[in-house]
């Protein structure tokens, strides 16, 4: 079933020069298309919205600072199981339980600069694609 998922390479990814890498392991996915892409540095505002269900948690505010302090860029991606895909290629929140060959086991260091965001249902997809592209039908 073809869908679209919201992907965010995090100010981490884009400082340390991945953007092409982690860009060309999505595109390598055949069928997958980029149908949004912008770089910028995220506002507190959209922040808030995009993690307000970890609101209150101890990682919420260093996650809010690291979030903000650079350029990240925001992506919207389309193609045959592309949620359940992309959260794959990404490997698991923490980097040091992420396997070898996920975004997060080849190039995470902590939990917070994890690189990578992917929408982890079609629910959480349509959400957040109105958050970062509110221009967006
Ligand atoms: O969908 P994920 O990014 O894998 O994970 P999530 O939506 O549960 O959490 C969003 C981000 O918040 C995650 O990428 C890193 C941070 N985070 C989540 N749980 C923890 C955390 N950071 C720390 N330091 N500790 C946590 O337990």
């Amino acid at each position: 079933m073809s869908q679209r998922t919201l992907v965010l390479l995090k100010p981490d990814a884009v400082r340390r020069g991945l953007i092409g890498e982690l860009i060309g392991r999505i595109e390598h996915k055949a069928g997958w298309t980029i149908s949004a892409l912008e770089l910028r540095t995220l506002e507190r505002p959209v922040l808030e919205q995009h993690y307000a269900e970890h609101v209150g948690r101890p990682f919420y505010e260093p996650l809010m600072e690291f979030m903000s302090a650079g350029p990240s860029v925001a992506m919207v991606v389309e193609g045959e199981r592309v949620i359940e895909g992309v959260r794959a290629l990404a490997g698991p929140t923490d980097p040091i339980a992420a396997p070898a060959g996920t975004i997060r086991g080849d190039y995470g260091t902590i939990t917070r600069e994890n690189l990578i965001h992917a929408s982890d249902s079609a629910e959480s997809a349509e959400r957040e694609i109105k958050i970062f592209f509110p221009g967006l039908a």
